[in-house]
């Protein structure tokens, strides 16, 4: 570890865009560990970036979303393009790689060249999940490849923050789910841009589809394009093929999608915020040598109020750099 320390940023950058997938995967802890050189290479990558096209792809647990995304690769790398997988579980804080490495079910890709996997669970997340994970899909989209996939588990605020990072939205349905497509959250109907019905070799894939057309229309916004659904057994590759054109469709018209574009400023809003506090915060702490601990200490012990302690310490943080 100590040869990538001293590494400049600059380096470390340079490998990764020339396709060292050892300085990537590092260089994505620092980042999931929100390390200061993370947030370094991130400036610079940020440059490079804006070449790869991101696919969100959600869905409840054995939906079959690993399934269908080694599929997806398999298309991709016909093409003779390049695909890194980012498989995120915020639902299980005991998931470890081994776990999520079974979760992925690529093992068929995983020694390609053209191909780099990676799991992220909620440990180590110190800004969030979500923030984390649009971060990795910068340093990815720097480091060249022309698809990026994200896997996430579950319908919760989380995913549907997760996939706000995509280009693509695939939100992944099975049959047979009864009453569970009623659980759905209205979030997670208007975030997918194409529904895919996995494991349409089952029984009730007709019913699910007047169901999900039902929903698409209670939840349809006037000046956007209504999703479609497709189905796919994900288990053969049935449909997967039709699935890839209506992903390239979506992405030449990504520019036109209002959907996305309100989505990419929700995004970069957000990003731009969490980095000024962040900053801030870290200032603030360093100059006050403020302790978060001792401060909570005070509130609950002393019963302080905790407006009148991030006020005070506001003033003083204010009135030193008055006085630099
Ligand atoms: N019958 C049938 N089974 C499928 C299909 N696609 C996937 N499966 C099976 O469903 C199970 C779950 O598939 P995964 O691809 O791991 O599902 P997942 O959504 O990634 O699961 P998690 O990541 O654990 O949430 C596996 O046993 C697959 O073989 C399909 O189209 N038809
Ligand atoms: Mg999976």
């Amino acid at each position: 570890m100590n040869f990538f320390r001293e590494k400049s940023c600059e380096e470390i950058l340079r490998e990764i865009k020339e396709g060292n997938k050892i300085t990537l995967a590092r260089a994505i802890s620092l980042i999931e560990n929100r390390e200061p050189r993370g947030t370094e290479i991130l400036k610079r990558a940020y440059h490079y970036t804006g070449n790869s096209t991101v696919i969100g792809i959600t869905g409840s647990p054995g939906a079959g979303k690993s399934t269908l995304v080694d599929k997806l690769t398999g298309e991709i790398r016909k093409r003779d393009k390049t695909v890194a997988i980012i498989a995120v579980d915020p639902t299980s804080p005991f998931s470890g790689g081994a776990i999520l490495g079974d979760r992925l079910r690529m093992q068929r890709h995983s020694t390609d060249e053209g191909v780099f996997i990676r799991s992220m669970a909620t440990r180590g997340n110190l800004g969030g999940l979500a923030s984390s994970t649009d971060d990795v899909i910068v340093l990815l989209d720097a480091a060249g490849f022309d698809f990026i996939i994200v896997e996430t588990v579950g319908v919760g605020q989380d995913e549907v923050d997760i996939v706000k990072s995509a280009h693509i939205s695939i939100v992944v349905l099975v049959p047979g789910m009864g009453d569970d497509i009623q659980a759905i959250k209205a979030g997670i109907m208007e975030i997918g841009d194409i529904f895919v019905i996995n494991k349409s070799d089952r029984d009730g894939v007709t019913k699910l589809e007047q169901e999900i057309n039902v929903l698409l229309m209670l939840s349809a916004k006037k000046e956007e394009e209504l999703p479609q659904i497709v189905k796919t057994v994900a288990l053969t590759g049935k449909g997967v093929d039709k699935l890839f054109e209506i992903i390239l469709e979506k992405k030449n018209k990504l520019s036109q999608s209002t959907k996305f574009l309100r989505y990419h400023k929700e995004l970069l809003k957000e990003k731009l915020i969490r980095h000024i506090k962040e900053k801030l915060f870290e200032k603030f702490s360093n100059e006050l040598k403020f302790n978060l601990e001792v401060e909570i200490n005070k509130i609950i012990e002393n019963r302080e109020s905790p407006y009148e302690i991030a006020e005070e310490k506001i003033s003083l943080f204010l009135g030193e750099r008055n006085e630099q």
